[in-house]
């Protein structure tokens, strides 16, 4: 009979799955963020899945790892939901029970959320009674065998044929409530609205951006990062909406008194504005995870003055709402480097995914040791008691920012005509700054490179190398890079984990 072909029941899984994910997502959308189990459960699957898998997935789709990652626990769901239903028998409810296995991972997954009620796996649940009801509907045989409509008997449709539009239609279903879902979660959760009615407090400006900081003659990254194009990392599958009215920042630990700061409560201390360039530590040579932007906040130094610091504390563990922590040397955060708590990026509050409505920004360190996003928590430890999010999956616990270089014209493979041509790129070295870049093309003599003006030691610096070619054919242009302390850009290929990649930066191209 038809309702039994392995097809359509392979087709009556992933129909169920589709309303019990549509379902989910469509009541979650009245509960607390936690309840999203579709965050959730991608959440827990990022925190198990081992760091070198992150590493790769990070490298390969950069910004787009996230949609990879949604697109792939659809896709395992649709999978597991199809095989299941295969199995759906009366007597062995192979399908019920595979559901009924995935709520009890979903509501552990919500639990697992920071914030999380035990009211918010009621969407789980809900979305798995849905599911299975739609999986026993289209396996039980009732759909193909029922008693048909004289009009679709008129009509031809044989029952196979019913229960495959009976099967798309639930399918369809799933796919809008998943859709309304989203749209209505955004509508009630969305802090935009908050973030376009926040008008930056007035800080002294930074020194001003003096032109030559841009070689001419060749197309480079512009000095400051337009927001648009500032890269993005980190682990929040959907992006924490956290108003300015809801924030909290709490300061605790080793301490003499802990201190809770409300986003108001900011105003008292003296805003700042500093160009920093940051620096994720997966950026592999030559990447571009690496920008550079104006910052406006306040200084951490002032923010932890009263909560006396002990003596013994060397850590201070920085968490965002959705749990991430990063853990960041005391020194780092309260020395002259003017380590901030960032509310504005270039002119405007922050972008709500580069942290709304409030984040760190530590010149010198790789961001996963100091850039938490929805900064709410800062808890005064030390390196021997706690390890944070990335040291606990193996990467070092101090995560200073190695002097690199980076080609960006050419472009690996680019044509480039006889006669002079111009190639440039960018260097950096935060906290030390960048003194020196030189260039060498093909085997020959290391030559300097033009260099953009310095703005400071914790920004990148551009530049350039005027060059004529005289012979076609293929040719590589290496580049490294010299900073402040007289510390060379180390040759030695190193990957990004535990503590950043290193190694000479080469492209080659074409004369023509
Ligand atoms: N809450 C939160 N903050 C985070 C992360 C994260 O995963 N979650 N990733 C860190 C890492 S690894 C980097 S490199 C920087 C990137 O900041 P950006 O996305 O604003 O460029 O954010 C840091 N802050
Ligand atoms: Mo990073």
């Amino acid at each position: 009979m038809a309702q039994t072909t392995t097809g359509l029941r392979m087709g009556a899984g992933v129909a169920a799955a589709a309303v019990a994910l549509g379902v989910v997502q469509l009541t979650a959308a009245f509960f607390s963020p936690a309840a999203d189990a579709r965050t959730a459960v991608g959440t827990a699957v990022i925190n198990a899945t081992p760091g070198p898998v992150k590493e790769w997935a990070i490298q390969t789709f950069g910004t787009a790892d996230k949609l990879f990652l949604s697109v792939a626990v659809i896709a395992v769901v649709a999978v597991l939901a199809a095989t299941a239903a295969i199995w759906e028998r009366s007597r062995i409810p192979v399908g019920t029970i595979a559901f009924l296995l995935a709520a009890i991972a979903g509501s552990v997954a919500v639990l697992a959320r920071p914030g999380a009620r035990p009211v918010d796996i009621i969407p789980t649940l809900l979305g798995a009674v849905c599911g299975i009801v739609v999986l026993r509907l289209l396996t039980s045989g009732r759909i193909a065998e029922g008693r048909a409509t004289p009009a679709t008997d008129a009509a031809g449709v044989d029952p196979g044929r019913r229960l495959s539009l009976a099967t798309l239609g639930f399918v369809a279903l799933g796919v809008l409530g998943g859709v309304a879902g989203t749209v209505i979660s955004r509508r009630l959760h969305s802090v935009s609205g908050d973030r376009d009615s926040f008008a930056l407090p007035s800080a002294a400006p930074p020194s001003p951006v003096p032109s030559n900081v841009t070689p001419a003659g060749v197309q480079l990254p512009s000095f400051i990062t337009p927001n648009g194009d500032f890269y993005r990392i980190d682990t929040a599958l959907s992006v924490p909406q956290l108003s300015r009215a809801d924030f909290r920042l709490r300061i605790h630990g080793m301490v003499d008194r802990e201190l809770t700061y409300t986003f108001d409560d900011l105003k008292k201390f003296e805003p700042i504005e500093k160009v920093v360039t940051l620096t994720c530590v997966s950026n592999p040579v030559g990447g571009d995870l690496i920008s550079n932007a104006t910052w406006t906040g306040y200084r951490v130094r002032d923010l932890l003055r009263d909560a006396g610091i002990h003596s013994d504390a060397d850590m201070v563990l920085s968490t965002s709402v959705d749990g991430f922590t990063a853990g960041t040397p005391v020194e780092a955060l309260t020395d002259g480097r003017d380590a901030m708590l960032a509310i504005g990026m270039n002119g405007v509050p922050l972008p709500v995914e580069h942290g709304y409505p409030a984040r760190l920004v530590v010149p010198g360190l790789y961001g996963y040791v100091s850039a938490t996003k929805w900064v709410v928590d800062l808890e005064l430890t030390r390196f021997d008691k706690v390890q944070a999010y990335w040291s606990k999956l193996g990467w070092s616990e101090r995560g200073p920012i190695k002097t690199e270089s980076r080609i960006d014209v050419p472009r690996d493979g680019q044509k480039v005509g006889k006669g002079p041509a111009a190639f440039g790129g960018v260097a950096w070295a935060q906290n030390r700054g960048v003194k020196a870049v030189e260039v060498r093309i093909d085997d020959g003599p290391w030559q300097p490179a033009q260099l953009g003006a310095a703005y400071s030691n914790d920004t990148w610096r551009l530049w350039s190398f005027p060059w004529t070619a005289t012979q076609t054919g293929t040719h590589s242009i290496t580049v490294r890079a010299t900073d402040n302390t007289g510390a060379v850009q180390t040759e030695d290929q190193a990957p990004p984990a535990p503590d950043g990649a290193t190694g000479w930066h080469s492209v080659s191209f074409e004369v023509v």
